[in-house]
């Protein structure tokens, strides 16, 4: 079951509802498939899970991102196994991801 919970929201700019697409990450041996997830305003990241252990999709600060992920953080909460989360993109900017309960998985969306 897919639900959307959270919206990717970075650096403001003018948002033009096109078709929206949805993109969708597999969690699989411990990391993000794909992990960067090349998006536009109005699409739908969608995590799945296919390890047999929860993982989380959360938006992290580091490195140069840090001032545009500090006004668009994301949280998927966590994801059982088999189990998926939807967030919708509403403004452009990077976003790197973590899960919360595995710090070296890693992930980026690129949203124009
Ligand atoms: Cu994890």
């Amino acid at each position: 079951m897919t639900r959307i919970l959270a919206t990717l929201a970075v650096a403001a700019t003018t948002a033009s509802p096109a078709l929206a697409t949805e993109h969708h990450v597999t969690i699989r041996g411990m990391a993000f498939h794909p992990s960067v997830i090349e998006a536009e305003i109005g699409d739908t990241v969608i995590f799945a899970n296919a390890d047999d252990l929860p993982h989380t999709a959360t938006a992290i600060a580091r490195g140069l991102d840090t001032a545009q992920a500090r006004g668009g953080a994301f949280d998927t909460g966590m994801i059982d196994p088999a189990g998926s989360v939807a967030i919708r993109i509403t403004r452009s900017g990077v976003v790197e991801f973590s899960c919360d309960y595995h710090p070296s998985m890693h992930g980026r969306i690129v949203a124009e």
